[in-house]
């Protein structure tokens, strides 16, 4: 099960509709498709969604930085191989989703080489999980009309809203919008991807305490430490880090300085591997955990229900499972299906899926 070859491939699908948020914007899919081979003729895929604005990482970067640096590190050594495969990619601190696409394909190659799947693997705790749908910037009543349409269409009762825009009542009021148009019943939270000072937060979480959130996520920049951690403490809402924690490190210092009290997981960041170990932490410390979405294609979906459903507290809420329906198509021969609001992993060796040899040849760049 020796590594013998490494293929970074730069894909390109458009979103019907872009998904606009505090920290940027996506219009189109610029992914790379990672590859793994292996002698025994195993190949094992994932994808990486590079997001430039937060982790500093392009399509260009990533090809560069697995066909440069990491496939020399990893090749020759066995996809079984993990903590040696890690040794390597993790003396490299940044590029998380270069190094999270390459792990997960190992698994994926693991998983086909036993013919088990990956979520069995894992944890195997559940087949399916809830499903949570992102709903990015836009004018109130188109929020709200994607919102009602996912509810009606696939079943979806749970929202993460998008916010961090100024004025804040920009965004009270698109949440309240939401709750008025979905009533009680269903969850709302929300993002603000550090758009807010911690005033503006405080503030905005103040006006909307009638509206129920759940959740509140990276209202401010990490660096305001002592704004979070009064947040934290100030608001009754949980208060959830995402890309202010890329690895266990800072899980550990966010979550001990009090300046959050949930950790969003997204495997498209820590791969399964660092996923992982971010969960085993959150557990230690007592933190719940969301799966989260890097605006993830099907193939990094599936990443995150198979991750996710693998383990109880990671699927003990929905998961940010529904954002690749905004795309015009993918690469899988099978479409993922969302119903009743819920995912299944798709059953098979490895991740369950297959490439489709011509799509990829349609939608990637390289050629
Ligand atoms: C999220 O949860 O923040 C937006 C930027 C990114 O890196 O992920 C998305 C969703
Ligand atoms: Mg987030």
């Amino acid at each position: 099960m020796k590594i013998v070859a490494v293929e970074a491939i730069p894909f390109a699908v458009p979103y019907r509709k872009p998904l606009r948020f505090a920290s940027g914007e996506v219009h189109t899919a610029e992914h790379v498709l990672v590859r793994v081979h292996t002698g025994d003729g195993i190949v094992g895929v994932a994808e990486a969604p590079p997001r430039p604005y937060t982790y500093g990482e392009t399509q260009t970067s990533i090809r560069a930085v697995i066909d440069t640096l990491f496939a020399p590190g990893i090749i020759g050594l066995s996809v079984f191989e993990r903590e040696r495969i890690h040794a390597v990619l993790d003396r490299t601190v940044a590029n998380p989703t270069a190094k999270a696409a390459l792990d997960m394909a190992c698994w994926d190659a693991i998983g086909r080489a036993l013919g088990t799947g990956v979520s069995e693997l894992l944890g195997g705790w559940t087949d399916r999980m809830r499903v949570s749908h992102m709903v990015g910037f836009a004018p109130d009543d188109v929020m709200v009309a994607e919102a009602l349409r996912m509810r009606d269409e696939h079943g979806v009762r749970t929202f993460k809203v998008k916010v961090g825009r100024r004025p804040v009542s920009l965004d009270t009021g698109a949440c309240r919008a939401l709750r008025t148009a979905l009533g009680d019943d269903v969850e709302l939270y929300v993002d603000g991807n550090r758009g807010w000072t911690a005033s503006e937060a405080t503030r905005a979480l103040d006006e909307m305490a009638d509206l129920g959130l759940t959740l509140s996520e990276e209202l401010m920049p990490a660096d305001q430490v002592l704004g979070r951690r009064r947040l934290t403490a100030h608001t009754r809402v949980p208060t959830v880090a995402d890309e202010s924690v890329t690895r266990p490190g800072e899980v550990t210092r966010e979550l001990l300085d009090g300046a959050a009290t949930m950790i969003s997981i997204k495997t498209a960041r820590t791969g399964f591997t660092g996923s992982q170990r971010v969960l085993h932490l959150c557990e230690g410390l007592g933190a719940e955990v969301v799966m989260g979405n890097q605006i993830d294609g099907q193939i990094g979906t599936v990443c995150t229900v198979a991750f996710g459903a693998a383990h109880r507290s990671s699927s003990a809420r929905a998961g940010e499972l529904s954002n690749y329906l905004d795309m015009v198509d993918d690469l899988l021969t099978e479409p993922l299906r969302i119903t009743g609001g819920e995912l299944c992993v798709p059953t098979g060796p490895g991740l369950g899926i297959e490439i489709d040899p011509d799509k990829l040849a349609r939608y990637r760049t390289d050629l």
